[in-house]
């Protein structure tokens, strides 16, 4: 039998030894703690998100897939629950990549998004018209409208923290544009929609979401829909502005102005899609709609190989005076959500014009965090 004694110092000298290793690990692991993040930085101020893809989501691209976890908390997805992906035919859902998408929000603890529910581009070429391609009557859309919103929201609930119900209905003017939706419902199809979705899941934040938001006309739209929502009798909780940013514009006191009038509505404020492109914007395009496709020429594709350094310290120029003033109104601005992981992932390479190299999101085409990036990460 072992002295009592002797077993104590055995025990003492282990402990002592068991010590020294945790005070040996202890900078390790306080280095693992406070690495710098996203989420741990401009994530405090308010959700910090990205615009996934499906390759990130099912596992083809898992470097992009931990980038994301780790660097973000919120995240919306780029493709996969617009209703031509997830609802191709009237009486067929595809929930495969929709459903990745919700399981990884879900398993990394993030603010999830939905987008989105109506909106007249990449819509299910059922979704409006009958059978002989005519438009279907008033009340069989709004038949089609509620059950696709609710369906869809329905499976998500309590998963799905806040959905783009309607995506892109106005014009730089400010008029409403003449969609499908518009032409068969009028103005009505909008605070439809916000009523069955707030019927379908009446804890989810619920949007009104578009682009070039910094144009005043626009403003006054998107004032004119939100009266309109409360009109209705159901609620809206928030107003995205894509915020597609070029070198040229918007300026960031437009941007300015933009926070401020739209959140006189008493809606909370997102930047849905930001992203800053590098490379120049043809003159006669404008906004953010896929159906301008402007001709490829090397004036609009200038630095294929890379950013040269000059033009990468103005570009972070701007991303500073945007996020500054994003911080500034972090009261009413709820999200800031990047449209892309990584340059190479932008959909900005191909709009405008396709085929070019941009450099338009937070990270590199290696997944390196660019040095403005890092600046956020405080
Ligand atoms: O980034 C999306 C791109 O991959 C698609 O080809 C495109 C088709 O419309 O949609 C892009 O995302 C759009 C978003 O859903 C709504 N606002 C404008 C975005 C850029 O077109």
């Amino acid at each position: 039998m072992r002295n009592y004694k002797t077993l104590n110092v055995g025990r003492s000298v282990i402990a002592l030894t068991m010590a020294c290793v945790l005070m040996a690990c202890a900078p390790n692991e306080k280095k693992q703690v406070t690495e710098p993040t996203l989420r741990a930085g401009i994530g405090q101020d308010f959700f910090i998100g990205v615009a996934v893809n499906s390759d990130q989501m099912n596992g083809t691209d898992s470097v992009g897939a931990a980038l994301i976890a780790k660097q973000f908390n919120s995240i919306v997805p780029e493709n996969c629950m617009k209703s031509e992906s997830i609802h191709p035919e009237e009486n067929r859902y595809d929930w495969t990549d929709a459903d990745a998408y919700v399981d990884f929000g879900t398993k990394h603890h993030m603010f999830v998004i939905g987008h989105c529910l109506i909106w007249h581009s990449q819509l299910a070429s059922w979704f409006c018209v009958d059978d002989k391609g005519n438009n279907v009557s008033p009340k069989v859309l709004k038949q089609r409208m509620k059950k696709h919103i609710t369906t869809i929201m329905t499976r998500y609930k309590g998963r799905v923290n806040g959905w783009d119900v309607v995506n892109e209905a106005l014009l730089d003017n400010g008029a409403y544009r003449p969609s499908k939706f518009y032409e068969i419902l009028g103005a009505e199809f909008i605070p439809y929609a916000f009523k069955c979705a707030h019927e379908a899941d009446p804890d989810a934040e619920l949007y009104y979401n578009d682009y070039s938001m910094h144009i005043p006309a626009k403003q006054q739209g998107a004032l004119r829909i939100v009266k309109s929502i409360k009109e209705y009798g159901t609620p809206i909780t928030g107003i995205g502005m894509q915020s597609h940013c070029n070198m040229d514009g918007p300026s960031v006191t437009e941007v300015e102005e933009a926070i401020k009038t739209l959140s006189s509505t008493g809606c909370s404020l997102m930047v849905t899609e930001f992203d800053l492109s590098a490379i120049p914007f043809p003159k006669d395009m404008s906004g953010a709609g896929i159906e301008q496709a402007g001709q490829y020429s090397e004036i609009y594709n200038p630095y294929p190989t890379a950013l040269p350094d000059s033009v990468a310290q103005q570009w972070e120029t701007r991303m500073k005076g945007y996020f500054d003033v994003y911080r500034q109104h972090k009261d009413v601005i709820k999200r800031v959500t990047v449209w892309g992981l990584t340059d190479g992932a932008s959909w900005r390479n191909d709009w405008p014009v396709a085929g070019r190299t941009d450099y338009a999101t937070l990270f590199d085409r290696t997944y390196k965090a660019k040095t403005f990036t890092q600046t956020l990460m405080k």
